[in-house]
């Protein structure tokens, strides 16, 4: 299909970037599904030598399918290259990442990393961020009353929603990671994400949230007819 096919050329390029002896932050999405393929394929017939640390146990579990040697953050300590998807990036390449719940580890990695590259289609592209609902991973305990102060700041912000829900899987809350959930803050549109994402993470409660501010250095775009735009 024409989204698979943005999808794959823009990993396709992205691991363009990847050289032997590089220690990799490996994303998380179907986007990112791709890059680990290609990786794979580049370890097994290639014999590219790279690590890779993983920013979520699906990603983790894929990556060791395909042949791929899987460290934790902690072992390699610095990274040299994360590429990741992103649910939406804007003109100076600012992201919302979560939608595939994994936004706490794909931070700390991306910014564990010497370079963050994106990997994405037109769909993700935006003029201002906000029309994806914005992740924001919370500890179980005390939860309803974090996701009130998060509505309570919302009102005192200037996004123009402030609606927020718990995400679930299924029937039950959805659980990250590392035992935490996630509550979605439908807010339309964010006139400062710079802002915003300092004021979320102070209230308490709060573990993470899914705008990702001078993280990016490069956004890949893929499009349905094969071609590829870079913006750095
Ligand atoms: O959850 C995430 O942050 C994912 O990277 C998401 O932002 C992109 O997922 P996709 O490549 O499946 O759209």
């Amino acid at each position: 299909s024409p989204i698979d096919t943005a999808k794959f050329v823009a990993a396709k390029r992205a691991v363009e970037f990847v050289e032997d002896g590089m220690k990799l932050g490996l994303g998380t999405g179907s986007t990112a599904f791709w890059m680990v393929r290609l990786l794979g394929e580049m370890v097994r017939n290639d014999g590219l030598k790279i690590v890779g640390v993983p920013t979520s146990t699906r990603t983790a579990e894929l990556a060791r399918q395909e042949g791929i040697k899987v460290i934790s953050l902690d072992e390699a300590k610095w990274l040299d290259l994360t590429i990741d998807g992103a649910d939406e990036f804007d003109a100076e390449l600012n992201l919302i990442k979560g939608g595939g719940g994994a936004l706490l580890q794909e931070k700390i990695v991306a910014t564990a990393s010497d370079q963050m590259i994106v990997i994405s289609d037109v769909s993700k592209q935006v003029d201002t961020l906000g029309a994806f609902p914005l992740p924001v991973e919370v500890i179980p305990f005390g939860w309803q009353t974090t996701k009130a102060l998060i509505e309570e700041t919302l009102v005192s912000m200037d996004v123009l929603g402030q609606r927020t829900t718990l995400r679930m899987n299924g029937a039950t809350p959805y659980v990250t990671d590392e035992g935490n959930h996630i509550i979605d803050l439908h807010v339309q549109r964010i006139g400062n994400a710079r802002q915003l994402a300092l004021i979320l993470n102070q209230i308490p409660g709060v573990v993470e949230n899914g705008l990702f501010i001078d993280i990016c250095d490069v956004v890949v775009i893929g499009h349905g007819d094969g071609r590829v735009e870079t913006h750095d």
